[in-house]
């Protein structure tokens, strides 16, 4: 495969400071190196520019913070990875969660001006359903899957054009951090999300065979993978940890059932935050996630 690797050094999303330097944590644990040792083709094309909180002004602008430096960064992600081929399967890096409405709607278009059917795999400890009106926090990273289906800022919810991402085909996994408004917003939509206790009571054989089901008439698949959505203590170097994650075999699990079922085109990885981490713990374990998702086999 022909793996491109895009880096987005964005913490404006996020509450905490550090999650900018998580492209470079990723690569400092050899994700390219792994992929390649896998026999695919890899090309780093290095980091899109993405403004320094402390540089810029952090006013709200209708309960958002940073508003307009992720709307501009939003586009210019959308742009870059729409303008990669079709054939490629793109590995993008934050960077917080605030990068994935952009990435997802640039492969969305990828080789395809109008968008192709896309589903999503959100594997999260948070939903990230907030709109500005339902976040409690005005960190835009709590709300890209809102702005991905249509609703929140016009600007951030209209990054594809008429291309827009479906509620159905959308499947949440491990979550466990929703807020009281997010959650209603949840079921209006009616947006699958596989909880921890889902995740205990069903196991993850059967939520990656539901999820293939759910998902079957779309076209592309995109794994967005949080780091926060595995246990604390497999991922500390996160900036919103929640206890009773995802285990360290439960997402390699998920990541190898996922790279068996020969569907997904294109993963994020995101919200892995150098500064709060024990000696960059929590980017090998998702350079780890990664590889199995791209082929690495026990036997
Ligand atoms: N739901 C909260 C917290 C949060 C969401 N995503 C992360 N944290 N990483 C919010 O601020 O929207
Ligand atoms: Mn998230
Ligand atoms: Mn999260």
């Amino acid at each position: 495969m022909n793996i491109s690797i895009l880096g987005i050094p964005m913490d404006l999303g996020a509450g905490r400071r550090g999650v900018d330097m998580g492209a470079s944590a990723l690569r400092n644990a050899h994700l390219a190196a792994h992929l390649r040792r896998l026999g695919h083709t890899v090309t780093d094309l290095g980091d899109i520019p993405v403004p320094i909180p402390e540089t810029v002004d952090k006013h709200l602008t209708g309960g958002l913070v940073f508003l307009e430096q992720i709307q501009h960064t939003s586009q210019v992600t959308t742009q870059r990875v729409a303008a990669l081929g079709a054939d490629v399967f793109p590995i993008t890096l934050g960077g917080d969660h605030s990068i994935s409405m952009g990435t997802v709607t640039g492969n969305a278009l990828r080789g395809q001006p109008e968008g192709v059917r896309t589903g999503v795999i959100w594997v999260d400890a948070h939903s990230d359903y907030n709109t500005p009106q339902s976040s409690p926090s005005g960190n835009i990273h709590g709300m890209p899957v809102a702005h991905l289906t249509g609703l929140g800022d016009p600007v951030l919810s209209n990054l594809g054009g008429l291309w827009q991402l479906r509620a159905e085909d959308i499947v949440m996994i491990g979550i466990r951090s929703v807020d009281s408004l997010e959650r209603e917003l949840l079921r209006e939509a009616g947006i699958k999300a596989y909880t921890m206790k889902d995740v205990d009571q069903l196991g993850m054989t059967r939520i990656h065979a539901e999820t293939m089901e759910r998902l079957s008439a779309v076209e592309r698949i995109h794994v967005s993978f949080d780091a926060d959505a595995l246990d604390p203590s497999v991922a500390p170097g996160v900036g919103t940890p929640v206890p009773g994650g995802l285990t360290y075999r439960e997402g390699h699990l998920l990541m190898e059932l996922l790279c068996e079922s020969g569907r997904v085109t294109s993963m994020d990885i995101v919200e892995v935050n150098p500064v709060l981490d024990t000696h960059n713990q929590t980017a090998e374990v998702m350079v780890g996630m990664a590889a199995s998702l791209l082929g690495q086999r026990i036997l």
